[in-house]
């Protein structure tokens, strides 16, 4: 049997996702809407609904007219326009990292997050006072003792996973330090459960184990606005069944983060013997089937675009392992870009494409003024750039042309231009309208017809516009010191990338080359690879999500980023 690999248990994380997230925001505007059923329109289809109406019998990607037949009262409401979801999302983000120490908190998403709470759950187990902990006492800022919330350290919070017996080993008075760690964890989690409850009026489901992956996992057990821990034993031994492998191993291949639906599917090819790679194989399935190990994953997931070492990262995942950071949170974008898609036709001529880019430059240069430019407290002082992007960048996705039996194929690729960005985008006097037509006019023009050389013809598909290459502007801020921003994060294009927005009141078409590692939160092996031909109804192959033909085009707008 090949070696099992190492687990770093050392961590304590804790994972939350925020219940049917889009419908909480209008109901956090409208508590009324809270007691009635309440359905997230995008197009043509329920992209979320609330609990209320999922009692009634409606559910996420359901087309609108089933919806309202199985449900005439239910209350409908406009989701096209992402703006206050993103910023709800934000605000929400930034209320949460304000109680976790070293700010150990990534977005996953718009409505997803994990946290490392490593530090907190090891300090206020120091302080465990064993004598009284039926009232226990979880400290909550290290230099203020009296900040703070009370618990009972006798069991955990919430629901455990497996279900805790009473006899079991593990029970309450009888903890391992890992079960006495993640009991710990348990309470903070529920803690701020409560506060983002009450003080923002979103509730979220949450997990507890060691790291993102299982804690997202986990989370998933009791929805909505419950909390699963993890319990241990952890590590498998002559004796003991682990509990992570015992919870992994029951998972369809395709429901863990982190394993895309291509290599699912190569997975199920495998295990199944058949070319299809159809059918429910689980993670059991896969890690007992003979001769299992990194090489022979190797062998059947590498190849032409895969990474490097992926048998031994999947053979990994099997068995629990993610060893991946928690992303430190960070308030400035690393790039911002704004795009559309197009129907057929729309885009064939020089006007057209003037047009849309001026139309979409405006929409860059306005989210660069939100998003980058400090306007001091009540706006009281003069406005700041606290980031200055050094690049410029076009992208466009032209259709192919017509097969000689008039078919076309589908086109994924994008091709790109950057050049430096002109530094009148920061002339914060100029009124956005006659700054963004002096831009395309004076550059991104210029860009397009090196993009394109031939005069007309050419029938677009996407146009994106982007400022990247970020630099932080340098300031009295121990934080921006001129520092490449870039270089700081390693895995920033990963973490930041729910900063591309679409500009439409046409949403994006759902196709194929869609990226969307913020939205899944994990970034698959196989979503490099080049990606068929939309079919009628496909798998997200993002997020594994199955999509209905009729839901591609919502599904896109979950999907608001892209990859560069
Ligand atoms: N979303 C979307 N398309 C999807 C899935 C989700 O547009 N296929 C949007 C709407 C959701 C939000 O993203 O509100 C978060 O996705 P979740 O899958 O977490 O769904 P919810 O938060 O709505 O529901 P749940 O309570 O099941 O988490
Ligand atoms: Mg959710």
């Amino acid at each position: 049997m090949a070696a099992l690999p190492v687990r770093d248990d050392r961590r304590i994380v804790l994972h939350l996702d925020y219940d049917c997230f889009y419908a909480s925001v209008f109901e956090v505007e409208r508590p009324a809407l809270k007691s009635q059923p309440l359905a997230v329109q995008q197009k043509q289809i329920v992209v979320t609904c609330n609990y209320e109406a999922r009692r009634r019998g409606l559910h996420k990607l359901q087309l609108i007219k089933d919806a309202k037949r199985i449900c005439p009262e239910v209350v409908i409401v406009l989701g096209e326009d992402l703006t206050k979801f993103r910023d709800a999302s934000k605000d929400i983000y930034h209320f949460i990292r304000s109680f976790i120490w070293g700010g150990r908190v990534e977005r996953l998403g718009f409505d997803e997050l994990s946290l490392d709470v490593t530090e907190m759950v090891d300090y206020n187990m120091n302080l465990l006072n064993q004598s009284n902990i039926k009232s226990s006492f979880f400290h909550l800022d290290k230099s203020d003792p009296t900040v703070g919330f009370t618990y009972n350290a006798t069991g955990f919070h919430g629901f455990t996973n497996p279900p805790q017996e009473q006899e079991s080993s593990e029970s309450a008075n009888n903890l391992s330090t890992l079960g006495m760690r993640l009991l710990i964890g348990s309470h903070l989690l529920s803690h701020l459960r409560s506060k983002l409850e009450y003080e923002k009026g979103f509730t979220a489901t949450g997990g507890v184990s060691t790291s993102k992956l299982l804690a997202k996992l986990v989370g998933s057990v009791h929805k909505p606005n419950q909390q699963t821990t993890l319990i241990p034993p952890y590590e498998m031994d002559d004796n003991t069944e682990s509990n992570v492998i015992g919870f992994l191993d029951s998972h369809e291949i395709q429901k863990i983060p982190g394993i895309g639906s291509r290599l699912a599917q190569k997975l199920r090819a495998k295990v199944t013997g058949q070319d299809t790679g159809d059918g429910k194989v689980t993670v059991r399935d896969v890690r007992l089937h003979p001769n299992m190990g990194p090489p022979l994953l190797e062998k059947t997931l590498g190849g032409p675009g895969a990474a490097k070492g992926i048998g031994q990262r999947i053979w990994g995942v099997l068995h629990g392992v993610d060893n991946t950071e928690v992303m430190e949170g960070r308030d400035l974008p690393s790039q911002i870009s704004i795009e559309d898609t197009y129907g057929r036709g729309r885009l064939d001529n020089i006007e057209s494409v003037r047009r849309e880019l001026t139309v979409l430059t405006k929409s860059l240069l306005r989210r660069m003024r939100t998003d980058l430019v400090d306007r001091g407290e009540l706006n009281a002082e003069k406005p700041r750039w606290l980031a200055h992007p050094r690049t410029l960048r076009l992208s466009t996705r032209p259709r192919n042309p017509p097969e000689i039996d008039g078919t076309r194929t589908y086109n994924a690729n994008r091709t790109s231009r950057s050049a430096p960005l002109p530094s009148l985008v920061f002339n914060l006097d100029e009124n956005l309208d006659s700054l963004a037509e002096r831009l395309v006019q004076d550059h991104v023009m210029g860009m397009f017809r090196k993009l394109h050389t031939e005069r007309s013809g050419w029938d677009l598909g996407l146009l994106n516009i982007a400022v990247t290459n970020m630099v932080e502007s340098a300031g009295d801020q121990k934080q921006s010191s001129g520092r490449d921003i870039g270089k700081m994060f390693r895995q920033q294009e990963t973490v930041l990338r729910e900063w591309t927005v679409y500009e439409s009141d046409d949403p994006p078409k759902l196709t194929p080359d869609v990226k969307a590692v913020e939205q899944c939160g994990w970034q698959d092996e196989d979503e490099d690879e080049d990606e068929d031909p939309p079919l009628l109804s496909i798998e997200c192959s993002i997020c594994g999500a199955p999509i209905p033909h009729f839901a591609q085009q919502a599904h896109a707008l979950y999907h608001v980023s892209e990859e560069n």
